[in-house]
């Protein structure tokens, strides 16, 4: 089997590194056989000790200082300098000959979806074998507008990489049951969202934000959102499950 690329995507600090930590830390418990690859070339602390870390190339002190930038602009050049170091990646990647592929993604997620370098990232991983786990923060989707701009978001993301999309609420242990359900309530059922989103703003832009929702029905964006938690595990089977349709027609490749 090609090796499957799963990149972890979503706002800052919605939960990409705990993920793929605990992605990896269930598959490790499945007797699958992972790697993980940090792309984020900030971040000062890793719960996880990435098999391969794009810091050893690009990192973000070192660029502040050699290019006399300040910590966004720096994040900025090293989001574009990493497209010079990704066949670099690629080889070490084919090295380990594994299944799986856990890629964390710059901690802003404007810098992996909006540059142009991420792009490439993709086409130099395999796009036929890649796969994005979208990460919606429920403090954000806890309010009917935060709700659907994770889901603008995604459709984004999608419109973007074109590549198949899975959606999941992340720290659902730091969520009231109620709040989640709620969550669950909007991404199931398109009347109850709207029927919110009219008690939360009845002015003219409604109709727009209706016609908008039936087009991410239509692009499949709209759909169930998967709870997690990288603190429990929850969670863990749903995104292998996914990943196992889509790639292995269903197929479970844990060993008995
Ligand atoms: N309780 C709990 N905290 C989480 C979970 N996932 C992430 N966090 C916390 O949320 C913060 C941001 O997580 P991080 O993985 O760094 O987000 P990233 O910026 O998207 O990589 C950290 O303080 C994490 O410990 C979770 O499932 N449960
Ligand atoms: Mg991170």
């Amino acid at each position: 089997m090609n090796n499957i690329n799963v990149f972890f995507v979503g706002t800052a600090g919605s939960g990409k590194t705990s993920l793929v930590y605990a992605f990896q830390n269930w598959m490790n418990t499945q007797s699958l056989d992972v790697i993980t690859v940090n792309l984020d070339p900030g971040v000062e602390y890793l719960p996880y000790e990435p098999d391969i870390d794009i810091r050893e190339w690009v990192s973000l002190p070192e660029i502040m200082k050699s290019h006399n930038l300040g910590p966004n602009g720096a994040q900025i050049a090293c989001a574009d300098l990493l497209v010079f170091n990704i066949e670099r990646v690629k080889k070490l990647i084919d090295k380990y000959k594994t299944n799986y592929i856990l890629i964390d993604t710059p901690g802003q997620t404007e810098l992996f979806t909006f540059r142009h370098s991420s792009i490439r990232i993709v086409e130099t991983f395999g796009r036929e074998s890649s796969v994005l786990i979208f990460l919606i923060d429920p403090f954000i989707a806890q309010t009917p507008s935060g709700f659907v701009s994770e889901l603008l978001l995604a459709a984004t993301i999608q419109f973007r990489f074109g590549l198949p999309i899975f959606n999941v609420i992340t720290k659902s242990d730091m969520m009231e049951q109620e709040a989640l359900d709620l969550i669950e309530a909007w991404s199931t059922s398109l009347e109850t969202l709207e029927g919110t989103l009219m008690d939360e703003s009845k002015n003219i832009h409604s109709q727009l934000n209706f016609e908008l929702l039936r087009v991410l029905q239509d692009m499949e964006i709209y759909r169930p959102f998967t709870p997690t938690s990288a603190e429990t595990g929850s969670g863990m089977e749903e995104i292998y499950n996914f990943i196992q349709q889509l790639f292995d027609g269903g197929e479970d490749l844990r060993p008995d």
